[in-house]
């Protein structure tokens, strides 16, 4: 038996030692990573507890990919890297395309990845969920790294926080072999090993010449455009954006996820304007904002005939030109590049040509007058149209809420329909219109902000995500999911005219979605007006309770593609 010296001195003796499973939490301690969206397992699951145990959030899925969408948009809303926890080789490989997402997103994000054994799966020899992690994660993210020694814990995170967060954010790689986490190191040694990262996302000042160069662009315009992207709203300059857009006078039109960063009832907004502002600016100025297929390449029918010259303010040196000439390219930090814009400017910058700003006005207003009756129908089965209206006064009425969207028409008709009137309130697919981010991204935001959040999900975006409403449920999040059932991918009508099988576009008719919430203790409504929408969605707003309610929408209502019907290939071979 041990004397009571002997036992302090055991205990001493412990204390002083440190292993990888507590340098990792240190680490994301230190660096004020507070939060981790995963999926336990070997070689993660007592690093998942230990996490708990000592006061990181962990927010464990049913699905990594859904934890992986949940840590990219965390990472867009916070400016600070969001953790994936996975483990190896399948629950990594779920949580890749989350990572590939956020790198092409341009939003910080670490996937953290447990993996099998070096020595084997390096010889090949069949280990359990051999794989190597690192080769496969390099391609699709900005960086990726592996720990061997528990003392080099500290200066990954370092890294990969970097990596993640500073230039164009995007995802980092972490990977982290099962031997790492038991590895034993002395713990002073150990806290000296650990990094606090300064100053992990350092500004990026414009040098003056390339901000005069964009104003004297700026100011030669007839017609000018500003375009904010989503780049804009994850810099958090809202004040600076507001009073740059505001003294330039020039009409704006925000990208999906940059709406609401000067509110969408602005006198300045051209969103309801869009293809005639494309067509018929002759000076576009891009903030934050990429010419990608989301703008037409910045060129053809889209862009109309009129030469234009292009401003643009990115963070990437490498993003101009990248599809068509950039007259004035103005790099650096949004923030930092929109600061000095408005220093430059002066007290009395002209105003746009008022012939401009009553053309783009005017056909606002027309559009805006044409859409407002199909808005108030009431219509039973709904239409998209009766169903947003609703949404829209809702979000209208609750400015501070959070939207999460995906769908095609359910997201091209919401995109459209639903003004946002605050920074960063909406939330969606992204730069590759992807399906299944409607649960991780609703997790996400209500973890990250404490927010309501409204979802508004196709029937098919749903069920890339939807088993986490049992999450959704055993976290008691305030989320109010609305389904927009149509019965299918953007119909629920198509007819397989070859046999017998449903037509490969068509889901079970009358499915009640509402069930599957009500299966885990959340509120499930059936919703066949717009009228008892707007009610369910209020109740469950008000009491904060998780719901998921079934909109029923008339099946023949969407169209193909939604909106980017063009961008599908047609056979010029006759139909058989
Ligand atoms: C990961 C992924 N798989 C497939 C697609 C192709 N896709 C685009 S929209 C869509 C679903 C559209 O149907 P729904 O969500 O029900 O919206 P609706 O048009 O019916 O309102 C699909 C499967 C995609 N964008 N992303
Ligand atoms: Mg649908």
């Amino acid at each position: 038996m041990l004397n009571a010296a002997t036992k302090t001195e055991a205990t001493d003796a412990q204390q002083e030692l440190t292993d990888g499973f507590h340098l990792v939490i240190d680490a994301l301690k230190l660096n004020g990573l507070n939060t981790v969206y995963g999926v336990p397992g070997i070689p993660i699951t007592d690093l998942g507890r230990m996490m708990q145990a000592e006061g990181i959030r962990v927010l464990s899925f049913r699905h990594e990919q859904n934890a992986g969408y949940a840590a990219a948009i965390a990472g867009f809303l916070t400016k600070k890297p969001g953790i994936c926890l996975t483990v190896s080789a399948p629950g990594f490989l779920n949580g890749l395309t989350a990572l590939a997402h956020a790198t092409t997103n341009c939003f910080p994000m670490i996937l953290v990845s447990g993996s099998s054994e070096r020595e084997i799966v390096d010889l090949q020899q069949g280990d359990y969920e051999e794989m190597d992690q690192l080769a496969v994660a390099k391609p699709l993210c900005k960086a990726a790294f592996r720990v061997l020694h528990a003392a080099d814990i500290g200066i990954a995170f370092a890294r990969a926080i970097r990596a993640a967060v500073s230039g164009r954010p995007g995802g980092v790689y972490l990977d982290l072999p099962a031997k790492l986490f038991g590895q034993v190191m002395n713990a002073e040694a150990g806290q000296k090993s650990l990094v606090k990262v300064i100053d992990a996302a350092p500004a990026q000042i414009p040098a003056p010449s390339a901000v005069k160069r964009a104003l004297d662009v700026l100011k030669s315009a007839k017609r000018p455009l500003i375009i904010l992207g989503k780049g804009a709203a994850y810099a958090q300059a809202d004040d600076a954006i507001k009073s740059f857009v505001e003294k330039s006078g020039a009409p704006f039109l925000p990208m999906s996820m940059a709406k609401g960063l000067l509110p969408d009832l602005h006198p300045q907004c051209a969103g309801a304007a869009r293809s005639t502002v494309l067509k018929d600016a002759d000076v576009v100025m891009l903030v934050g904002a990429r010419l990608n297929w989301l703008l037409s390449h910045g060129k053809g029918k889209t862009w109309g005939e009129a030469p234009k010259k292009f401003i643009q303010v990115d963070i990437e040196p490498r993003e101009m030109d990248s599809n068509v000439e950039i007259a004035a390219p103005l790099v650096g930090d949004i923030g930092s590049c929109v600061a000095a814009l408005l220093d430059a400017m002066g007290g009395n910058w002209p105003a746009p040509p008022a012939d401009w700003l009553n053309s783009v006005k005017t056909k606002r207003d027309d559009n805006v007058a044409k859409m407002a009756p199909r808005l108030m129908n009431n219509n039973s089965p709904m239409d998209y149209h009766g169903a947003l209206g609703v949404l829209r006064t809702i979000i209208k009425e609750r400015p501070d809420a959070i939207l999460v969207n995906e769908g095609a028409n359910t997201l091209d008709l919401a995109r459209g329909v639903i003004d946002m009137h605050q920074p960063r309130k909406r939330l969606d697919v992204g730069t590759w219109g992807v399906m299944g981010i409607g649960m991780g991204t609703a997790i996400a935001a209500a973890v990250e902000t404490n927010k309501p959040v409204l979802c508004v999900e196709g029937d098919s975006a749903f069920g890339f995500s939807g088993m986490e409403v049992e999450t959704i449920c055993r976290y008691d999040l305030p989320i109010c999911i609305v389904i927009f059932n149509n019965n299918g991918i953007y119909r629920g009508t198509d007819v397989n005219s070859a046999g017998s099988d449903p037509a490969t576009t068509v889901f079970v008719k009358g499915s009640r979605y509402d069930k599957m919430m009500e299966a885990f203790g959340g509120v499930g409504v059936n919703a066949t007006s717009p009228d008892e929408l707007k009610r369910a969605v209020n109740a469950a707003m008000d009491s904060g309770k998780p719901t998921l309610i079934n909109a029923v929408i008339d099946p023949a209502a969407g169209s193909e593609s939604g909106r980017i019907g063009n961008l599908n290939p047609q056979s010029v071979l006759k139909k058989k």
